[in-house]
């Protein structure tokens, strides 16, 4: 009797040796655009549901695109690609179709920013964040009063004082816009025009660049440039001689959006994380740190009242009205892209 007590004892210590050394740790991988998410954030879903967040981040579209497309949509759960990179993350069978069913706060997305051409019915892509490209500069040397279009970055005065943001179809689509030209062209003829608009403002330029957005116009290296608007919002709270402005010919913008790539190891797990993120309060606490503006609706009641009220992070309507999203422009990338590397070559 004895033994045979012996004997259960030590294959019950055996199994439960084997849930503890074997339990796979349920983990989510998040790839993500820099500065996006607060760490606290993160924090807190893993506190809550045990889940460790394997977090790394991107500075454009196109670094996070070429890294999907050579791990072929392999070894990360969660992925934030804006507007047009969702057609090409579709088109290259990269994402997985998303069950809303087990989305309980997708509901608190506003309609507006549902639906929309880059992914009708919200198959693929859950909207987390959403801005636009914005004119700031330095009330200190220059005079805000004479500013109000993107063209006005060619004046003579501001040689070798701008600041050019590095990402290809933001900046095309100013350029084309300050063209009173649609910043989806396809024509190669109005992409030409757009890259010798642009050849005109490199002897402006003082920086071209992606990262360095708001600290280079809160260091006061640059007088004038283009900013996604969250940067801006931040740049003048540090510094309040800058100012920000809509363009009068419009603005380029963006949704960016949650996805679940098409190999996705941690697929419930991804689900959870996306699930956090849509809760009002999350998002109130992600707007309040990177100031861009959110599709939850019912955050936007939540939101203090001084940035709710912010028309760089709450833009109002005639602003909207005039903004074009930045749709994919097909195989006419080629040509963009082209010009674009000439550009920066000569730079
Ligand atoms: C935040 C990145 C903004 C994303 N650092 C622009 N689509």
């Amino acid at each position: 009797m004895k033994q045979i007590c012996f004997i259960l004892c030590l294959l019950f210590s055996l199994c439960s040796l084997h849930t503890y050394v074997f339990a796979k740790e349920r983990t989510v991988i998040v790839y993500n655009w820099s500065e996006y998410i607060p760490a606290q954030v993160l924090k807190q879903f893993q506190k809550e549901t045990g889940i460790r967040v394997i977090y790394s981040t991107y500075e454009s579209n196109e670094a996070m695109y070429a890294k999907l497309k050579i791990v072929k949509g392999v070894g990360y759960d969660v992925i934030i690609p804006s507007t047009y990179f969702v057609s090409l993350l579709k088109k290259d069978n990269l994402l997985q179709k998303i069950d809303k069913s087990k989305l309980s706060n997708f509901k608190y997305l506003n309609p507006a920013l549902l639906n929309l051409p880059f992914d009708t019915n919200n198959e693929y892509t859950i909207p987390y964040m959403w801005g636009s490209d914005v004119l700031l500069m330095n009330s200190k040397v220059v005079d805000t009063s004479k500013i109000s279009s993107w063209n006005d970055l060619l004046l003579p005065e501001f040689k070798r004082h701008v600041f050019l943001s590095d990402d290809l179809r933001d900046t095309f689509g100013i350029a084309l816009m300050a063209l009173g030209l649609s910043p989806n062209t396809r024509n190669l003829q109005e992409i030409e025009q757009a890259g010798m608009w642009l050849q005109k403002l490199m002897p402006s330029v003082y920086i071209f660049d992606v990262t360095a957005q708001k600290q280079v116009f809160i260091t006061e290296e640059v007088r004038i440039g283009t900013a996604w608007n969250g940067d801006a919002f931040i740049a003048i709270q540090e510094n309040p001689s800058l100012v920000a402005i809509y363009p009068k010919e419009g603005v380029p913008m963006w949704v960016d959006s949650f996805a679940i790539p098409i190999g996705a190891n941690n697929v419930e797990e991804a689900y959870e994380f996306i699930n956090f993120m849509l809760r009002p309060e999350i998002a109130v606490q992600c707007v309040q740190e990177y100031s861009y503006s959110t599709p939850n609706q019912k955050a936007l009641e939540f939101l203090p009242k001084e940035l709710a009220e912010n028309p760089l992070i709450n833009p109002p309507l005639d602003v909207i009205k005039k903004m074009k999203t930045l749709d994919d422009v097909g195989s006419a990338i080629k040509d963009y892209e082209r010009i674009w590397e000439k550009l920066k070559v000569e730079k």
